[in-house]
């Protein structure tokens, strides 16, 4: 029986730093856990590492000991905070350490997008080097357009400073409060949600996903952008209404999308977004560089360490469960 459980792999460093709270269990290498051996090692867990797997009643039940769930990611709409907090066990994220990362994949999906990247690729290895210089299959250009990010956080701001010193970008954001740094750091405009996706070129949306923002882009939202937009969702899938999406792209009232994360991941091959050629698909890879996940797990463990350590202080607590920490 395990004190400590992380549902990916470990390397032996990182099962060393956490031996001294008992026996550490993970899967091996290339596996993962099936849930009846998830829930078999949690039995005496006082400490969960988790990369997105549901922190919620069905696990806690399985789990009587456990006393923090550490997650190697910023997002962390997979805990049931409401049962977390009845069972009085602290929650803990990895803020900071991807925000760049994440934010390289957001120019990457904007470029990919309107420069057609995938769609040229395709042709130059199918033999059909000409078509790909066509007029039809021109791009739009980045540059010196207008950026609309819903959602200003860490990882809004890394994306702003890329977009007005690389590339002449004008920002419009829109987030729950305004922000004047960043209104003097990008000379970015608050904007509210209607008028932001009226007048931008690229929609980028980094919420979170709360019951605030869940479809938050549906068929009324993207109607009102404009047909030469470009939408990037790096957020969670839920935040979007992809029946819309879909009707968006097909009729026109988008002109395409770069995506990294879906209502159901893995996203079903038969989905109709893959079949679009409008669209660049990710597999939710924002932070995944080797850097930057190595990085987050090294977070992650040091948040489960500081908590166990009765050092909370010392450990980013999400902020709904902030007060259980002070608590003690
Ligand atoms: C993670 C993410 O890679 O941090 C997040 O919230 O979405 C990604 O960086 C993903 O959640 C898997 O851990």
């Amino acid at each position: 029986m395990a004190q400590i459980v992380s549902t990916k792999p470990l390397s032996v460093a990182q099962r060393e730093k956490l031996a001294r709270f008992g026996d550490v269990a993970c899967p091996p290498e290339g596996r993962r856990f099936s849930q009846a051996e998830l829930f078999a090692a949690l039995q005496d867990a006082v400490g969960l590492i988790t990369f997105g797997t549901r922190v919620d009643e069905t696990l806690l039940e399985q789990a009587p000991s456990l006393k923090v769930a550490s997650t190697a990611s910023v997002g962390y709409d997979h805990f049931d905070l409401a049962a977390m907090r009845r069972r009085h066990i602290l929650g803990a994220h990895t803020p900071h350490v991807l925000d760049d990362t994440v934010a390289d994949l957001g120019m990457a999906l904007m470029l990919a997008v309107a420069r057609r990247i995938v769609e040229l690729d395709g042709y130059v290895r199918g033999g059909e080097w000409k078509k790909g210089d066509e007029e039809a299959l021109y791009g739009v250009d980045v540059h010196h357009r207008t950026l609309g990010i819903v959602g200003m956080g860490r990882i809004g701001r890394a994306l702003a400073k890329r977009a007005k010193f690389g590339f002449s970008m004008n920002i419009l954001y829109h987030a729950r409060s305004r922000h004047d740094d960043v209104e003097q750091a990008f000379g970015a405009r608050y904007a509210d949600l209607p008028d932001l996706l009226h007048e931008s070129d690229f929609v980028v949306l980094l919420t979170p996903l709360t019951p605030d923002t869940e479809n938050l882009m549906n068929e009324e939202r993207f109607r009102r952008m404009k047909p030469s937009a470009i939408f990037i969702n790096l957020s969670r899938g839920k935040t979007v209404d992809e029946d819309a999406l879909v009707q968006a792209l097909r009729e026109g009232w988008i002109r395409g999308a770069g995506l990294d994360v879906y209502r159901q991941e893995p996203v079903p091959p038969d989905h109709p977004l893959l079949s679009l050629s409008n669209v660049v698909c990710v597999p939710h890879i924002g932070s995944a560089t080797q850097a930057t996940r190595t990085a987050m797990l090294d977070l992650a463990i040091d948040n489960l360490i500081a908590v166990l350590d009765g050092r909370t202080k010392d450990a980013y607590i999400v902020p709904e469960l902030r007060d259980l920490a002070e608590e003690g």
